[in-house]
This record gives C-alpha cells, sequence and structure tokens, in this order.
C-alpha cells in the first residue's frame, strides 16, 4: 500500500490544550506521526513518498471561502490586534444570539469560525493543515489512476471541521475533500466510513444533505462524549440525502463485539448501496488505553477491523484522523491496514 506522508504537519504544534480548566500539552501532538512512521518501517512498508503540492480547487468547491480566508490571515490578525498567546477561541455564537454576522475583531471573529475551545491555532496551522490535505488529495489521485488502496499519514487530522468552523484538533476535512474528489472523478457513489471513536460531526454535516456520498460514523455516544451536539442515532439526512447518514453511537465501555456489529451493519448498508469508493476517516482511539475516550478494543481488534473493511473490495483511501495512546498509535494503525491488505 503506497503511504503520503508530509513533515510540514511540525508546523502545528500549539503548546497549549484546554482540558479540565487547566492548559496541558495538546493530545493532538506531532509525535503521534513519528509513531505511526516508525512502525510502518519496522513492519517494511516503506512506500512512503511526500505529497503533491495542495489543489486548492477541490477544498474551495467544499468549503466556505470565508472560513479559508479566516484560516489563512488568523495567525497575522491575531498578532496584529496586539494577542501574546496562541489563539483560542473565549467567545463563541450562542442560543439566542446571532449565528450570521461576522464580527471585525479577530477576538470574535475566531469564535465564530470556531466550534470546540480545546483546540489552539498557531503561526504554523494553516500550513500544516494545506500539508495534510495535500496528502489525502495525493492518496485519492493514486486510487482514482488504479491503485486498490492507499494511505494518507495526516496529521492535523480533519474529520470535526464543517465548511466554516475548526475543533476538535481538526482545521481542514482531509476525508471530505477526498469523498468529493471521487465524485469528481467519475465515482457516482462514495461512502465514508469514520471508525475514530468521536463522532464525525464535521463529515456528517458537509453531506448531509446529499445521496452521492454515504457516511456512516461508529463513535462514543454524544451524551458521554466529544463533540457532544450531535452524533444521535436519529441524525439519519435531511432531504435528497435522508438515508444517507448513519450513526452508530455507543456507550463507555463498549467492547470489540459490539464495536464490531456497528462496523458489520455500516459494512453491509454500504456494500448493498453499491459504493463504488471508500474513504476511510482512521482514528485508533477506540483502543481501550486511549486517555481522552472510553471503548475497549485491543491492538488486534484493529487487525480484524481492517480486514472486515477490506472484504468489501473497494477502491480505498484512509486518512488519518484520531488516536492519541501515542505508543499504541502505531501499531494500531498499522494493523488495520494489514488487516485489510490480508
Ligand atoms: C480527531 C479527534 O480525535 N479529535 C478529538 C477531539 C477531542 N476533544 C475533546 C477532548 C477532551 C479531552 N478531555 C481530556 C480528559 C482527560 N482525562
Ligand atoms: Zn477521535
Amino acid at each position: 500500500m503506497k503511504i503520503i506522508y508530509c513533515e510540514d504537519h511540525r508546523l502545528h504544534f500549539p503548546q497549549a490544550e484546554l482540558s479540565g480548566g487547566q492548559f496541558v500539552t495538546p493530545f493532538e501532538r506531532p509525535s503521534r506521526v513519528e509513531y505511526v512512521l516508525n512502525r510502518l518501517k519496522e513492519r517494511k512498508l516503506t512506500q512512503i513518498s511526500a505529497p503533491d503540492p495542495v489543489d486548492m480547487k477541490p477544498v474551495q468547491a467544499l468549503l466556505d471561502p470565508g472560513y479559508l480566508i479566516f484560516l489563512e490571515t488568523a495567525w497575522d490578525e491575531w498578532k496584529a490586534a496586539g494577542m501574546e498567546g496562541e489563539i483560542i477561541a473565549a467567545n463563541v455564537p450562542a442560543r439566542g444570539m446571532h449565528m450570521d454576522r461576522i464580527p471585525d475583531n479577530i477576538d470574535g471573529k475566531v469564535g465564530y469560525y470556531c466550534h470546540a475551545s480545546e483546540t489552539a491555532m498557531t503561526q504554523g496551522t494553516w500550513a500544516a493543515a494545506l500539508s495534510s490535505v495535500a496528502s489525502a488529495q495525493t492518496a485519492q489521485r493514486l486510487v482514482a489512476d488504479g491503485a486498490d488502496s492507499a494511505f494518507a499519514l495526516c496529521r492535523p487530522p480533519g474529520h470535526h471541521a464543517t465548511a466554516d468552523q475548526y475543533g476538535g484538533y481538526c482545521f481542514i476535512n482531509n476525508a471530505a475533500v477526498v469523498a468529493d474528489m471521487f465524485r469528481a472523478s467519475g465515482a457516482e457513489k462514495v461512502a465514508i466510513l469514520d471508525i475514530d471513536f468521536h463522532h464525525g460531526n464535521g463529515t456528517q454535516a458537509l453531506f448531509y444533505d446529499r445521496s452521492d456520498v454515504m457516511f456512516a460514523s461508529l463513535h462514543g455516544a454524544p451524551q458521554d462524549a466529544y463533540p457532544y451536539y450531535l452524533g444521535y442515532a436519529d441524525e439519519t439526512g435531511v432531504g435528497a440525502g435522508e438515508g444517507f447518514n448513519l450513526n452508530y453511537p455507543m456507550p463507555p465501555g463498549t467492547p470489540y463485539d459490539v464495536w464490531r456489529e456497528a462496523l458489520d451493519d455500516s459494512i453491509a448498508k454500504i456494500s448493498a448501496w453499491g459504493a463504488e469508493a471508500l474513504v476511510v476517516s482512521l482514528g485508533v482511539d477506540a483502543y481501550k488505553e486511549d486517555p481522552i475516550s472510553f471503548f475497549k478494543l485491543e491492538s488486534d481488534d484493529f487487525t480484524d477491523a481492517g480486514r472486515r473493511i477490506g472484504r468489501m473490495k473497494l477502491p480505498t483511501v484512509f486518512c488519518m484522523e484520531g488516536g492519541y495512546a501515542v505508543e499504541a498509535v502505531g501499531i494500531n494503525t498499522v494493523n488495520v491496514l494489514e488487516g485489510f491488505k490480508d
């Protein structure tokens, strides 16, 4: 399997994540990628290449133009306004306030374009986010040109980012851009399977009214897990998109046999629909030791999950999402890829 990776991810490394009322070293940190790279090398998966330059057209086609300008200019505006620290959203439009008037003040703009204040932005965030989506795009082109599969080792991750909001460590929704590119390169039906522990709220929102991209997400139930305000089972799509959004929320302590039933159900629905291409939002935070999650998957379970995904026999792009038990992130990620290839 070809692997696409760009070291520019390092440009995004905030000092701080707001967690439990304290600033801590972010869970989503550059070393996560090193663990994956080391494990790939250990397993002799060495077909690793750098991405082609980012193609902004598919990104602009999917996302809000004002949001993209915001991401590009936020750091300079923040500094110009005399802010001393990293960009953290302190004020957000809440119930009863205007949801559609964008302030001029950068502090107000940050809140408008952010849905989760745990996520800081820094000087290099925009460049890193572009390198991340560039890796996803290069993986997509490889598969569209005939490869069975490709793995984009994306960082920062993407699945929480919507058309106009960042949060959950995500800025540009890599998997969504890939799905839309599969449509443009000729696939009529594209499925996105999101196995990250957290609900892929951004991906759901981007395709909620569309019948050409099916979205399925296995995740911690919103009553108990970030992103808290989306991800219920009764969110099934709207308009033409009705029936094309599949949520599998699961409670704290969920073991693999329960999780696997949800996986099998989502796979059966994607296959029965007749998807022609598959995008996997590959988070490995469903692991039992993950520091911010509450499922109970073992490392071998990721191999089994990969095998089940592989049995769909679809052209597949994997986009790296979350996973924070850093030593195990490498093993679990590569287990999915090896299971897929068995
Ligand atoms: C891509 C991805 O996996 N994003 C996850 C974002 C999670 N944001 C909320 C984190 C809450 C962390 N709470 C820490 C409690 C530690 N005991
Ligand atoms: Zn996650």
